[in-house]
């Protein structure tokens, strides 16, 4: 029998800017309801990052994702996932204290630094609701996202070791994948894991599902199958067939308003709950099964919803 599919869902993120869509998270309560929303339409991990109530610009103090988090976990048994990816721009310190402070079953750690150009989507508007919009894209021309050895280590010494919180390894590369084989190798990450394949950004691999193909029979071949959980998303319009394509080959998926804001060519996406619903009904009519939370905790061998502390 194949194995149920983890549903991730990433409600707001740190890329998309409050000018593109209406229906974007932004106050910790709008974040709350989507995630709550998100989880009752069938993602059993919810990857969060927070934003400033007033400008909407991605912001990393754990206080605001204080206001958010303890909503979400009295009213669904989703896992909460905490970036740590943060919005580009801030520091590593900056981008580990919401995850260090909450302390969660799971939170994202980037294998790699790199380009990570999303000025691309300065074309598509002109007039921008808030100051901070424009030159936030613009600066990503000349931009890298850094995550150094050292810092993973740190990462994974700190938060791993430290709080017993397991990863998202985004991995937007074949390189990524063998940084984290390097870590494996000295026993910083132990199975099960979970790897987290990104595609469609601007500066990792591009949309191909050729390349989606290459990074799973690569990182079969570096981890063994038995040894992790791989899940896929990608940018804008390629999220759903490259989910789609990930629940046919037997691996997991991750949609969300962090990562496209539509649901079909040039509508905007209402809700994340309306991404989770596309893709449950895609996977249920190609004969597979939504994981439940439970399942996703057994599978990542994660900490509990009882050991965290918001
Ligand atoms: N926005 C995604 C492409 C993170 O939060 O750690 C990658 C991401 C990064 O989710
Ligand atoms: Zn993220």
């Amino acid at each position: 029998m194949s194995k149920s599919v983890i549903i991730t869902c990433a409600p707001t993120g740190g890329i998309h800017t409050p000018t593109m869509s209406p229906h974007l998270p932004i106050t910790p309560a709008e974040i709350a309801t989507a995630s709550i929303e998100a989880a009752e339409a069938g993602a059993s991990i919810i990857h969060l990052h927070a934003r400033d109530p007033e400008t909407g610009k991605p912001d990393p103090r754990p206080e605001i994702f204080n206001q958010f988090l303890p909503v979400i976990k009295q009213s669904s048994d989703a896992v909460i996932n905490v970036s740590t990816g943060g919005g580009l721009g801030m520091t590593m310190d900056e981008r580990l204290l919401a995850a260090t402070t909450a302390s969660p079953e799971m939170a994202s750690l980037n294998m790699g630094s790199m380009n990570f150009g999303i000025f691309p989507m300065l074309e598509k508007h002109s007039e921008w609701q808030h100051d901070w919009e424009e030159p936030f894209l613009e600066m990503t021309k000349d931009f890298i996202f850094p995550n150094t050895f050292r810092t993973i280590e740190y990462a994974l010494k700190e938060l791993g070791e430290g709080h017993g919180t397991k990863f998202e390894f985004e991995c937007y590369d074949l390189g990524h994948l063998y940084n984290v084989k390097w870590f494996v190798d000295k026993g910083l990450i132990k199975p099960p894991f979970f790897i987290q394949m990104v595609f469609g950004i601007l500066g990792g691999a591009g949309a191909d599902l050729d390349n989606l193909m290459h990074m799973h029979t690569i990182a079969n071949k570096l981890f063994g199958e038995e040894n992790y959980e791989w899940s896929v998303l990608a940018a804008g319009r390629h999220q759903m067939p490259f989910a789609t394509q990930s629940a046919m080959l037997g691996g997991n998926l991750r949609v969300g308003l962090e990562d496209s804001l539509y649901i079909g060519p040039k509508k905007l996406a209402t809700s994340n709950a309306e991404q989770v619903t596309r893709i449950r009904s895609i996977i249920e009519n190609l004969g597979l099964t939504v994981a439940t939370p439970d399942e996703a905790r057994e599978r990542l061998a994660l900490k509990g919803g009882d050991r965290v502390k918001f």
